[in-house]
């Protein structure tokens, strides 16, 4: 196949769709070709369903067509209000992930399955929210902390604890624009009331509804997510890995982790560790028990236990095409229908654990997390059994894979550059060597690459051409989600990709021990990123919004994506789409957001479907941020380097 027709970077992906087409069966590619073009006024945002006088389909062109729905709302309107809907959508999905961390935080014990793994990190965050520590268990205290962490889904008054950890100017912005997020339930439920049918019709004012629950996802739900799965889970460390579908074994049980919760991904780590199972599987005849993981739980168990990356998004079914996987174990999001067809027609098992994600045609085997290991070791069982029913003839294992360094959370990014670079000065570590290094101009910028993929674009085409071409010119990218992932496959989580890093990245690079993309961890991690940012905003004593950083979601298709770039713009960071967001049938809608959100936030969205073009714009911005930066900093202009030649 020509490198056109390729559907993704990698060829293996090729080979086993041409494999599902011999044995006819359908995949996404199948279903793309069917559906055709996709429907013109949903693609534009100008599609109604709120009420049952409709659905109304309003003309995107002005003095053409419909211009108002039956009620009279305008494309403006609609627009603004099914946007609003994919943030609320998006926040939800977040928020009510890092909800079932906090429960299993209540519920963790000193000899339950659930513990207490990060004390340090508890013992802050309880300080943080002035819960009593001195002499208490921390037990005791992790209780009182995850109670606190539940009732900022619902509190009645006030606002959510974490938007004080912004920088001030930052807070003030959102207390001026009347954002900054009260709980996370109600700003979700405000947008589902404001958008209801006769209620708001001003898309200005929508999409400040929308900011403001973006941010109780951003600096809320998702922080939770983060916070508390270290405090559970453990805060990670840098580990090799390696990823893509050739980390499947020939000889082993293999099991896709596939989703989004650590609760119960850990626990299958857990029980695939057990030696009751290790046995098992030997006296089924493999020789051991293989985990891969997808999508964010593969994150989430690579960043803390160094598990293989299987793949991505879009490899779902790939993976399960592969013939030799023995169960596809998934929670919640991501989570392709099409698995329980396509898992029919092999031995395959896909069992889904969750109440919230339930699919027809799935083994459901639900997941209790009051007798978790239990729990996971009985699906993991189910797993195990299924072994001897491979059918080797149908057996197709890519020997693709890259080496990755996963698993790097603030903490380790911070002791990692301190060491090095300042460790006599603050034996906690500072971000001052990164504030400097970015000061001096050694390093143009920093970008956050995140999110997902999408069938409109060659799968993580755009992903790799964005993260060479930035570390090429000297910008340090750090990265989440599937996008990480696709940076794994690509071998850019090593330092071996240090060469292809222009001369400032590649000095710090070997100066500190990185590699030049930093694995940050999953979707609900990006407010690492957001952290990150503002730490180094701190530091320097300006806004987010004065700072060279960058956000890129180049191959979006989630709704979370939506809400995490508007939380990331109403954090003061532009962000960079590379698929264009349904809101073109409003020309206002656009103009908010592209435009006049910059007087607001001090940050704006860019859209750009070729990823080359996208990232011109990105570095545009990053010099131009340069400027004024200098100035408010009172620095000497450093010149540029000349970016790295493509290797
Ligand atoms: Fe990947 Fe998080 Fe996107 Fe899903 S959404 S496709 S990044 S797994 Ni988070
Ligand atoms: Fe049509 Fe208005 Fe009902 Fe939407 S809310 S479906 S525009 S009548």
């Amino acid at each position: 196949m020509s490198e056109e027709k390729m559907v993704s970077l990698n060829a293996i992906d090729d080979q086993l769709i041409e494999k599902a087409r011999k044995e006819g069966i359908e995949t996404m590619w199948d279903r793309d070709k069917a559906m055709k073009a996709r429907c013109g006024f949903g693609e534009k945002g100008v599609c109604c369903r709120i009420c049952a006088m409709g659905p109304c389909r309003v003309s995107p062109v002005e003095g053409k067509g419909a211009q108002r729905g039956i009620c009279g709302a305008t494309a403006d309107t609609i627009v603004a209000r099914n946007f609003a809907r994919m943030v609320a959508a998006g926040t939800s999905a977040h928020s009510d992930h890092a909800r079932d961390v906090a429960h299993v935080l209540h519920m963790a014990s000193r000899d339950g399955n659930y513990q207490v793994k990060d004390e340090k990190k508890l013992i802050a965050l309880a300080q943080e929210w002035e819960v009593p520590t001195e002499g208490r268990d921390i037990y005791d205290v992790a209780h009182e902390v995850a109670e606190i962490a539940l009732n900022e889904f619902g509190k009645p008054f006030g606002t959510l604890r974490f938007p004080n950890r912004a920088p001030a100017p930052r807070q003030k912005i959102w207390e001026d624009l009347g954002i900054t997020p009260r709980a996370i339930d109600r700003e979700i439920a405000t947008v589902m009331h404001s958008t209801s049918v006769g209620c708001t019709a001003d898309a200005e004012s929508m999409l400040r509804i929308a900011m403001r629950t973006s941010l109780s996802n951003g600096w809320g739900g998702s922080m939770l997510g983060t916070e508390l799965s270290d405090i559970v889970f453990g805060t990670s460390t840098p580990r090799m890995t390696e990823a893509n579908l050739g980390v499947l074994e020939e000889k082993q049980v293999n099991i896709l982790l596939h989703g989004h919760d650590p609760c119960l991904s850990e626990m299958i780590v857990a029980a695939a560790q057990d030696p009751e199972m290790i046995k098992l599987a030997e006296e089924v005849g493999a020789e051991g028990i293989n985990l891969g993981g997808m999508c964010c739980t593969g994150n989430e168990v690579t960043m803390r236990h160094g598990v293989k990356i299987a793949g991505t998004f879009y490899q779902q079914e790939l993976a399960v095409l592969t013939g030799a996987i023995e169960a596809v174990i998934v929670d919640v999001q991501c989570i392709f229908p099409s698995l329980a067809p396509i898992t029919d027609c092999y031995h395959t098992k896909f069992i889904t654990t969750s109440p919230k994600a339930k699919v027809e045609g799935a083994t459901h085997i639900e997941f209790n997390e009051e007798v978790a290991l239990e729990s996971a070791k009985k699906i993991v069982r189910e797993a195990i059994e299924n072994y001897k029913n491979r059918k080797q003839e149908k057996v197709f294992i890519p020997n693709s894979k890259s080496q990755a360094i996963t698993g790097y959370s603030n903490e380790a990014v911070v002791k990692q550059l301190d060491r090095v670079v300042n460790s006599h000065i603050d034996p906690q570590g500072t971000v001052k060597p990164l504030a400097d290094v970015l000061k001096a101009g050694v390093l143009r910028g920093a970008a956050g690459i995140v999110g997902c993929n999408n069938i409109k674009t060659k799968h993580e085409y755009s992903h790799i051409e964005i993260m060479k071409k930035l570390i090429a010119n000297d910008v340090i990218v750090v990265t989440t989600g599937c996008a990480a992932q696709a940076a794994a496959k690509a071998g850019l989580l090593s330092k071996d990709a240090i060469k292809l890093a222009g001369k400032g990245l590649q000095a710090v690079c070997e100066l500190v021990d990185i590699p030049p993309i930093i694995h940050l961890g999953s979707c609900v991690d990006n407010t690492r990123i957001i952290r990150l940012v503002s730490a180094v905003a701190d530091h320097l004593g300006v806004d987010n919004s004065d700072l060279p950083v960058v956000g890129v979601a180049p191959e979006w298709m989630s709704e979370k994506a939506v809400a995490i770039g508007t939380y990331v713009v109403s954090s003061g960071i532009d962000v960079f789409l590379g698929i264009t967001p349904p809101v073109t049938g409003s020309p206002e809608v656009v103009d908010i957001l592209t435009n006049r959100i910059e007087d607001m936030t001090g940050a704006k969205f860019f859209v750009e479907e070729n990823p080359l073009k996208l990232t011109d714009m990105m570095l545009e911005r990053i010099e131009e941020k340069r400027i004024k930066l200098e100035k408010t900093l009172n620095l000497e202009a450093v010149e540029k380097h000349e970016p790295q030649p493509a290797l």
